[in-house]
């Protein structure tokens, strides 16, 4: 890690390679108070601004310095919080909710001891969306890759950002259902400002902030899951109570339910602050059900960046952007103009009610948080605020219309050298006791245990009935790489969102039925040819096809998932539904060399 001293000298080089690039200080060094902060020891203590809801980042810190090893020393606790007014025990890493911000650049190095400090559970935490490239081991899965890492043991996790990833991602526990009462952070990697990936150009913003958002629960995880897994709940899902944005909400105390009283203290919304003209704003939807919609009319947003830093065509500027499903994210761009506190101007998110078939009177659907320009502040444009050309009823994006950029890599090929197909669905069967139970084919996937080791420590012949994982062997020879499709039909009512661990994948194609309905189902045909327009989602898109790790499949569709198999080791493939994963939609996809 660099001393303080190279830092300093860092920083001064920083400054005038700033300025050789036609960057001002100002533009990339939002105030000078911020610069004599500058920590070169990447504090993980950074703790949010209470006067807002969005958590600036450091790019600063970051993009001008030469790859480093990042060391981090974790405790995990427990800890009473009222995020939202209502006071719940909540995880906390190193005392605080949601988790320390991680922020490095590609090429890093991060290298995190954790300690779990609780008294009665495991832990284990995953790097969402990071390649994990020569450390399958690292990634956090328990079962899979590892087990849980018992009360009062530490270990250390310790991975290199490769130097093509850069972007917005997260951590949280893959233990379990943990994530939904809070053991998730952001983790950032900014691309180095000069390097040969990652094209040198001016940004076209003076702050980046990051928004972890999503549902929450008043209820304890377990609670939630155990009133789903009950043949009560004819699966129906539980529905959240409340909306965090990185770890703050406001909740309306007099909407508590009789049945459930709460130690609720009334918050009012705390507003978005931008500091600068322009925003980058990171958002990542932490939830453990909900698709997100989010708003902000009559500023000026453009959507430029999916999941993990995956470029897309360019959006038009537009007011509403949705469905974001937990596990996604997406990289806006944000120009308000001053003043915009006192013009009422707002950001709303609307928590998507496709699995709300249950009535909770308690939830508010829709959050607003007033948006605040600091003073001094004038837009790029000029004095004058320009509202943007939207007409009314058109300014929503939807997010599963995005198209990626480039043609992907050269040798990608028509026909996948091995295809994968699945078909998923939530079950209620009297033989497992009229409960909800995931399925993908006919395995219901719990954790390995007999024997209790992971996947990765033991053959496969000792694995138990709970595992459903296709092998793809792969050649040393990446001149002659392996395309891999896979194909997820969801035969489910409701959608999925699924994620893959260890890839980015193009999607090919993703399927919306028109007709709904038990009986107009028409899966996808293996047999039919991929550029037949027989197939019910058309042809495939092998012409701009998006790049992410988290897809929605939707209900009754399909879709069709291609990654370049490169990356050897067991990687997690589930719903990122916490109660559809936790009820056992989940399985595993290995990739090895030939002869090993
Ligand atoms: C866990 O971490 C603590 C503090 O860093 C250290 O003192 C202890 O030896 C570690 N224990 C193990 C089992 O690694
Ligand atoms: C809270 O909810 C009650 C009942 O639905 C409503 O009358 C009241 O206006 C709400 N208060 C706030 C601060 O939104
Ligand atoms: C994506 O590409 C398709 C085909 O080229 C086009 O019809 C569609 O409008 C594009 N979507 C967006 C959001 O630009
Ligand atoms: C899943 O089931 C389908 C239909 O039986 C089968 O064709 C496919 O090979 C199965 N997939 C795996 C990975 O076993
Ligand atoms: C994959 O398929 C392509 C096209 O059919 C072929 O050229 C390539 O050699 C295959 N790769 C492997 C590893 O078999
Ligand atoms: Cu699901």
């Amino acid at each position: 890690m660099a001393s303080r001293r190279t830092s300093y000298l860092l920083a001064s080089l920083l400054i005038s390679c700033l300025l050789s690039f036609g960057f001002s200080y100002k533009e990339l060094f939002p105030s000078p108070k911020i610069f004599q902060k500058f920590q070169p020891e990447f504090s993980e203590d950074d703790i949010f601004d209470k006067s807002g809801i969005s958590k600036p980042l450091h790019p600063e810190r970051h993009i001008l310095r030469a790859p480093t090893t990042i060391k981090l020393h974790w405790e995990i606790t427990q800890g009473h919080r009222s995020p939202d007014g209502v006071r719940k025990l909540v995880y906390l890493i190193n005392g605080l909710f949601p988790g320390p911000t991680i922020e490095a650049r590609s090429g890093d190095t991060i290298k995190v001891g954790v300690r779990n400090l609780l008294k009665y559970e495991g832990v284990a935490i995953h790097w969402h969306g990071i390649h994990m490239k020569g450390a399958n081991r690292m990634d956090g899965a328990v079962g899979i890759t590892q087990n849980p890492i018992q009360p009062g043991c530490n270990i250390t996790y310790e991975f290199g950002i490769e130097d093509t990833q850069a972007g917005t991602f997260w951590y949280h526990s893959h233990l379990g259902i943990q994530r939904a009462d809070g053991l998730y952070g952001g983790l950032i990697i900014h691309p180095p400002l000069i390097d040969k990936v990652h094209k040198t150009k001016t940004p076209e913003y003076e702050e980046e902030s990051l928004l972890l958002m999503g549902d929450w629960y008043h209820r304890y995880a377990e609670d939630v899951q155990a009133s789903y897994v009950n043949h009560d709940s004819w699966g129906r899902e539980p529905v959240p109570d409340s909306l965090l944005i990185n770890g703050m909400g406001s909740f309306n105390c007099s909407k508590a339910v009789q049945s459930r009283p709460l130690d609720c203290a009334q918050y009012s919304s705390s507003p978005l602050v931008l500091n600068q003209p322009r925003t980058r704003l990171r958002v990542v939807n932490v939830g453990a059900i909900s698709g997100l919609v989010f708003r902000m009319p009559r500023c000026h947003m453009t959507i430029i960046e999916i999941d993990g830093g995956n470029e897309i065509e360019r959006s038009p500027e537009v007011s509403s952007v949705g469905i974001l499903y937990p596990g996604e994210r997406m990289d806006l761009l944000v120009e308000c103009p001053m003043g915009s506190e006192a013009a009422g101007f707002h950001l709303s998110i609307t928590l998507d009610a496709e699995n709300f078939a249950i009535k909770n009177k308690a939830l508010t659907p829709t959050h607003t948080f007033p948006i605040s320009t600091t003073a001094n502040v004038l837009t790029k444009r000029g004095h004058s605020y320009l509202p943007p050309k939207i007409v009314k009823g058109e300014g929503y994006f939807d997010l599963a219309e995005v198209n990626g950029t480039a043609l992907p890599d050269n040798s990608f090929s028509m026909i996948a050298n091995h295809t994968v197909l699945l078909y998923t669905k939530m079950e209620i069967l009297a033989r497992l006791g009229n409960v909800p139970v995931g399925f993908i084919n006919r395995t219901t996937w719990a954790a390995q245990s007999s024997p209790p080791e992971p996947l990765v420590d033991l053959d496969r012949v000792d694995w138990d009935k709970n595992q459903l994982v296709p092998w793809i062997r792969i050649s040393r020879d990446q001149s002659s790489p392996s395309w891999v499709d896979i194909v997820v039909n969801n035969l489910d009512e409701k959608g999925h969102p699924f994620h893959l661990h260890g890839y980015d994948f193009y999607i090919l194609s993703q399927y919306y039925p028109t007709r709904r309905g038990y009986h107009a189902y028409d899966p996808f045909d293996p047999s039919t040819p991929p550029t037949s327009s027989d197939l019910p989602g058309g042809p495939y898109n092998l012409a701009n096809p998006p790049l992410k790790d988290t897809v929605y499949v939707p209900s009754q569709g399909y879709v069709v998932l291609r990654i370049r198999a490169d990356n050897v080791g067991i990687w997690f493939f589930h719903c990122h539904i916490l109660w559809h994963s936790g009820a056992g939609m989940a399985m595993a996809l290995e990739v090895r060399y030939h002869n090993e």
